[in-house]
């Protein structure tokens, strides 16, 4: 078998990994601590004492990563934070952006 032909069957058994997206939460002055709690708990499924930990991470620091996911998932939780900040009249906003 050729060099060239034993490559091609590498490249095609090769595992094929879906790239990652991390989910940040962005710092404001106006959002209150207790809905950024409440987004880590029910959209980002982390617990009290975690949620609690990364909203005031995010306060010092002006951003904290909330998890990684594939790029539907992350999609959709950051349509989630936007449609619950929208609805509850905060302006918290979530970013994400390729591991
Ligand atoms: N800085 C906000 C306050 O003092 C709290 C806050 C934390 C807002 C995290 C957004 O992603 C955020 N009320």
């Amino acid at each position: 078998m050729s060099v060239a032909r034993e490559f091609e069957l590498l490249e095609e058994t090769k595992i094929k990994h879906p790239k990652k997206f991390k989910v940040y939460l962005l710092n404001d002055d106006y959002t209150s601590m207790d809905f950024v709690v409440d987004i880590l708990i029910t959209i980002f499924h982390k617990s009290y004492e975690q949620a609690e930990s990364i909203m005031l991470d995010i306060h010092k620091k002006q951003r904290g990563l909330c998890g990684v996911y594939t790029h539907e998932i992350a999609e959709t939780k950051v349509i989630q934070v936007t449609k619950r900040s929208q609805s509850s009249g905060f302006p918290l906003k979530a970013t994400m952006e390729e591991e």
